[in-house]
């Protein structure tokens, strides 16, 4: 397997800043890397809704000003840029839309196969995070239910045995509630791929908890991104803060 999975599997703690190519400005990217949380293992980009090209632009421009590793977490095949280090090949598996199952996959292959991207494939899970999410919309699937924590496990343990490297368990982006720590505890007992929990995650005992529970990575992009727009720093215990803990 590749490296930059193996180092994901030898380090405990991995935390990723999930940056929307859709949100972010080629020229304010300088700014947002100098901001990013120091404990900050992994750069996630991608989005559900991006203009051809914006992904490719972002990520050069990361490159020019950070070593982090810049994963594609892409929401479709437009997004996909040999210029990452690697990529989440994700099979949005909680639902049942065959494009985000196997369709985009299929119109991105030759691009991924004819790149020096690492391909790490990712079972995506859409957990029901008490509001309908960019996710849902684009996708036209169900969340599943928070509640139907044997139909998560069993969706996970199909995954792994279906080949994939990789579970990601995702309440969506803004999410109002992100997945509960009994849902991580209960597929980690039963999976032996590792889990990216995100989608909801504001604070550092969420995310503490997280990792607690068996997330082998965490995932924040909204949170970072109010604070990219404020800049006022209001609680010393906010994501940039989290290294000086
Ligand atoms: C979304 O899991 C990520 O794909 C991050 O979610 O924007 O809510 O942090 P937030």
């Amino acid at each position: 397997s590749g490296i930059l999975y193996q180092e994901i599997l030898d380090t405990p703690r991995n935390f990723a800043i999930l940056i929307d190519p859709d949100k972010v400005e080629v020229n304010e990217v300088h700014r947002l890397v100098k901001n990013l949380p120091s404990i900050t293992t992994h750069l996630l980009v991608g989005g559900s809704t991006v203009e051809r090209g914006k992904c490719e632009a972002v990520v050069k421009s990361l490159k020019t000003f950070t070593k982090i590793p810049i994963i594609l977490f892409p929401g479709d095949y437009t997004q996909v840029t040999p210029e990452a280090q690697a990529i989440l090949f994700l099979s949005l598996v909680s639902g049942e839309n065959p494009e985000y199952l196997i369709g985009q996959q299929i119109k991105s292959a030759k691009a991924i196969k004819g790149s020096k991207l690492e391909v790490i494939s990712t079972a995506y899970l859409l957990i029901d995070g008490g509001k309908e999410t960019a996710v849902q919309r684009v996708s036209k699937t169900k969340p599943m239910s928070q509640l139907d924590i044997n139909k998560i496990v069993s969706t996970c343990l199909a995954s792994e045995l279906a080949g994939k490297k990789m579970i990601y368990l995702e309440a969506g982006s803004g999410a109002l509630f992100s997945v509960k720590p009994e849902i991580i505890k209960a597929v980690k007992k039963e999976v032996s791929i590792p889990i990216i929990v995100g989608g909801g995650l504001r604070t550092e005992s969420q995310i503490e908890m997280c990792y607690e529970a068996g997330a082998n990575m965490v995932v924040v992009g909204t949170a970072f991104e109010e604070q990219m727009k404020n800049m006022v720093d209001v609680t010393s215990r906010s994501v940039t803060n989290l290294a000086n803990s």
